[in-house]
């Protein structure tokens, strides 16, 4: 847990992230859907039967939830409702659970806002 919180907050820089390279494509990924502002993709170290993650083409600040500005509420509101659209083409609308790590003490590893969809299994509470 120390070791992941240290990684964390290593990672937070503010430099570009692997997810650039996803969002170019140069980095290959599995994407469960796609528009002109957000991209979502499977998690490569999934947690859950579906995990995918669902991110914003750009980044523009969103480095993590704890830097959200009144600016960005149309693209957080998109990024929820591709949440949805994911939890359906996965068939899990009827359960699942929308995660967003922010910062160091979430053990966030990659600085450009994600949510995490998870499911297709029984979810616990309360998380780790
Ligand atoms: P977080 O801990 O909330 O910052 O989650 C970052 C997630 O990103 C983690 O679950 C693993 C995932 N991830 C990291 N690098 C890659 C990658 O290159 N491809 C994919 N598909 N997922 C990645």
């Amino acid at each position: 847990e120390a070791s992941a919180r240290a990684a964390a907050t290593e990672a937070n820089t503010g430099a570009p992230t692997i997810f650039d390279k996803i969002i170019s494509k140069e980095i290959p990924s599995t994407i469960i859907y796609e528009d002109e502002k957000v991209l979502a993709f499977r998690d490569v170290n999934p947690q859950a039967p579906v995990h995918v993650l669902v991110i914003p083409k750009l980044r523009d600040g969103l480095t993590e939830l704890g830097k959200a500005e009144p600016r960005h509420e149309d693209i957080l509101g998109h990024l929820l409702h591709a949440s949805k659209i994911v939890a359906e083409k996965e068939g899990i609308v009827d359960g699942f659970r929308v995660v967003i790590n922010s910062g160091a003490s979430a053990c966030q590893s990659v600085y450009h806002l994600h949510l995490h969809v998870l499911g297709g299994r029984q979810m616990k509470w309360p998380p780790g």
